[in-house]
């Protein structure tokens, strides 16, 4: 065992009781009420889930086990020559809650390296698909073909113990994380680059090895490390987090569960919103023969697609009621590193013209960006201009979030979700009797 895997041993052994009392002793008090507004607009602002990873404030933004972003980004520790933490460093954190020493950090990456062989048969299903299959469905479909891997799932079958349940999960996890990266720059190569696969390279950390078998020279090792960390984890609610949850509260295993959590993300409106960004934003260029527009122009270009019955792909949040940190932090790196870029400039002035806009369309609860409006420019810069991969990338540092979160689900021994549905004769009563 691991000295990662002891620590959470541990620290799942100390939280236990603290869940145990709640429900044991304060299941019935109670923290929200219902109202038939939220029963038919997708449950919005019910409190009905508990994570401990991380929390969305509608004002601040996301904290990773109460750190904001900046805060996150602070305090791990980097290794040489890297502007930015290892994901590694980054997942010891985000499943302990304790910010990893240097060499803790290398531990996960060793621990990881041991188990990133990826089966063959793997690349078969892939070659096997129709090639203009959307990389998401590819990403899906590995992840799911590999579930006859699954450490949980053949334990289960032995008849392993409930309090067990963490450690398989966990197994899994670990498993299926190692091998993402390579899964991934697979399919960006077999798709788009003319099918020339680059074997992953031992020497190298979860973000640096997914830009070598990308292709991409730095610093897109630092781009990847920033980007899998920023796209982690955001609650409980979203849906690609809530899916993986609940399919894995019917202790199927984390194979079915994360491509299930992926199949989500792949909705334009949630994941595949920074493909939209990027094919909205081109779609105006080509309208102007490849002009930057003005922001008259671009004003123009906004209300067409309001009055066009669409959204403004990048904008708006189910929580969010300010400018996503996670949008600042990008925006951020594209100051530093691609100031002068025609994309990045475009980018900005949206975000100079589009909360007006959407203010004074009046419809939408916040007007300000979400992750999505930034991240594609960053990756357009870099070379990977395919804008379809960009929710592929997006699903990768998903992955780092919600499973830390379902073997946290095991360790507290949460129960099959199982909300309670009613027709809609019950809500009309309910509505005549005030
Ligand atoms: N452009 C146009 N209309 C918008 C809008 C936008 N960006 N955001 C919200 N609205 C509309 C929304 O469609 C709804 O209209 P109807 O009353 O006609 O149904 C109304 O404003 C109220 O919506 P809301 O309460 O403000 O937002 P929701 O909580 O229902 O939905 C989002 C949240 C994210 C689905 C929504 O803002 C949206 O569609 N945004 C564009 C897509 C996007 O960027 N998604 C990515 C979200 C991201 F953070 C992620 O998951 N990666």
């Amino acid at each position: 065992t691991t000295a990662l895997k002891a620590k959470l041993f541990e620290k799942i052994e100390a939280f236990r009781p603290r869940t145990q009392k709640l429900n044991k002793e304060f299941g019935n008090v109670v923290i929200d009420s219902v109202n038939i507004g939220q029963a038919i607009g997708g449950a919005r602002d019910v409190r009905c889930l508990v994570t401990d990873i991380s929390y969305l404030d509608p004002q601040e933004g996301i904290r990773f086990r109460g750190k904001t972003i900046p805060e996150t980004f602070a305090a791990l520790p980097r290794k040489a020559g890297f502007e930015q933490p290892t994901v590694e460093s980054f997942f010891y954190f985000l499943l302990t809650g304790d910010v990893p020493t240097a060499e803790q950090a290398l531990e996960v990456e060793a621990d990881w390296r041991s188990r990133a062989e990826v089966p063959a048969y793997v690349f078969d299903v892939l070659r096997a698909m129709p090639r203009d299959t959307h990389p998401m469905t590819m990403f899906s479909t590995a992840v799911l073909a590999m579930q006859r891997e699954s450490v949980f799932a053949h334990r289960y079958a032995e008849g392993m113990k409930k309090t067990d349940y963490w450690d398989a999960t966990y197994e899994d996890a670990m498993n299926l994380l190692a091998k993402l990266p390579h899964i991934a720059a697979y399919i960006y190569r077999m798709k788009y680059k003319g099918d020339t696969h680059i074997e992953p390279d031992a020497k190298l950390d979860f973000g640096g090895n997914f830009a070598h078998m990308m292709g991409i020279a730095k610093p897109y090792d630092d781009v990847s490390r920033m980007y899998f960390i920023l796209h982690s984890d955001h609650e409980s609610g979203n849906v690609s987090a809530h899916t993986t949850h609940l399919v894995a509260s019917a202790l199927s295993d984390p194979y079915y569960a994360f491509s299930a959590g992926l199949n989500g993300l792949a909705g334009p409106l949630h994941g595949l919103a920074n493909q939209e960004v990027l094919g909205w934003i081109q779609n105006v260029m080509k309208k102007l023969g490849g002009k930057i527009p003005t922001e008259e122009e671009l004003k123009a270009f906004l209300w067409d697609t309001l009055k066009g019955g669409q959204v403004i792909p990048g904008y708006g949040h189910a929580v969010l009621r300010k400018t996503d940190p996670r949008y600042t932090a990008q925006m951020e790196y594209c100051q530093k590193h691609l100031p002068d870029d025609p994309l990045f400039k475009l980018v900005n002035m949206i975000y100079k013209v589009a909360p007006g806009v959407l203010t004074e369309h009046g419809k939408t609860k916040n007007p300000w960006p979400n992750v999505d409006a930034q991240s594609g420019v960053i990756q357009w810069y870099y070379g990977v201009r395919e804008w379809d991969f960009y929710t592929v990338e997006f699903g990768v540092g998903r992955a780092l979030g919600v499973l830390a979160n379902i073997v946290w689900d095991r360790g507290l021994g949460y129960a099959i979700e199982r909300p309670k549905s009613v027709t809609t004769a019950m809500l009309e009563q309910w509505a005549a009797a005030g």
